[in-house]
């Protein structure tokens, strides 16, 4: 309780922000729980396929049967976070067999990933692979994502449909790809070429450094490339084919939300990690 001599200089009452913190505490609490009770074993593989899916009951099949079981020699489980919503993508995950957590209400890709690098950490895993769940990356290419990490050559890889190939046609995406690359290697200090790509793999060491520093709920490829460049992390990338969406539309907004969005967050990852101010926006 504030004295007497200081109330007068207190804040606002922040009682909103403390409620929505409180909720989603319990979404993500909610979501733990269903998953010990679908798993009781929460061991997963050395490596783990990790997929965020939002309403991709239609495209999420597909992609399951392409994992492979298998890659650099090492075991493959796949584990998919199902970030609310209305369809059977939970439905369609469990039918799979795949490893599967279910948050009770949407809370947006970021946030989605970081329950799922937990659960992967959590689950022993030695390398951890994030790819999409609308068909636009290739799971036969996991084995061309996770090879650097498992051979030491890297730590984090990013795929690369600008080295690779681009099968989509919207010309302004592939300008923002350019344009973002290009200035998040300047704030980083790397040479990649589609940094925005979230088909990526990772040593298991690089996300329990970066899970604590991660803040964004929605538009986080920029974040993790921002965090992870400047703690030091060997990044590097490889070519990979980009599909087209295998149905139904992006789920980020069009191209001028999608656009200004990430730019906030590569703007202000950066103010945050170079001021060192790693409060919660
Ligand atoms: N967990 C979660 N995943 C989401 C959300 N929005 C999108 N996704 C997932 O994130 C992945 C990429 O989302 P997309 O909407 O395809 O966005 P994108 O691939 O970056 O952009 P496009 O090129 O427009 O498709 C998909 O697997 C989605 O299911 C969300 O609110 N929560
Ligand atoms: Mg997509």
């Amino acid at each position: 309780m504030p004295t007497q001599r200081h109330r007068w200089l207190t804040l606002p009452d922040s009682r909103d922000r403390r409620r929505v913190a409180a909720m989603r505490t319990y979404v993500l609490d909610e979501a733990r729980r269903d998953y010990a009770r679908r798993h009781t074993d929460p061991t997963l593989a050395p490596v783990v396929a990790l997929i965020a899916a939002y309403e991709e009951e239609a495209n999420l099949g597909d992609v399951l049967k392409a994992v492979p079981d298998e890659v650099a020699g090492l075991p493959v489980a796949t584990l998919v976070v199902v970030d609310g919503g209305e369809d059977g993508t939970a439905r369609v995950a469990e039918e799979a067999g795949v490893h599967t957590c279910v948050l009770p209400v949407n809370l947006g890709q970021g946030a989605a990933l970081r329950l799922g690098y937990a659960l992967a950490l959590e689950g022993g895993a030695q390398v951890i692979a994030t790819l999409d769940a609308d068909g636009q990356n290739d799971p036969t290419e996991l084995e061309t994502m996770v090879r650097p990490i498992v051979d030491g050559e890297a730590d984090f890889v990013i795929a690369s449909r600008r080295l690779g190939v681009d099968q989509t046609t919207d010309r302004f995406r592939r300008a923002g790809v350019r344009l973002y690359a290009a200035l998040l290697n300047a704030i980083v200090g790397q040479r990649l070429s589609d940094s925005s790509n979230g088909y990526r793999s990772f040593r298991a060491e690089l996300v329990a450094d970066l899970l604590p520093r991660l803040r964004q709920d929605q538009y986080q490829t920029a974040e993790v490339v921002i965090v992870a460049g400047t703690r030091g992390w060997r990044i590097t990338q490889r070519p990979t084919v980009w599909h087209p969406r295998a149905s139904g539309s992006s789920k980020k907004g069009g191209n001028l939300v999608f656009g200004v969005q990430y730019l906030r967050v590569i703007l202000t990852t950066w103010a945050r990690v170079t001021l060192g101010n790693h409060a919660r926006r």
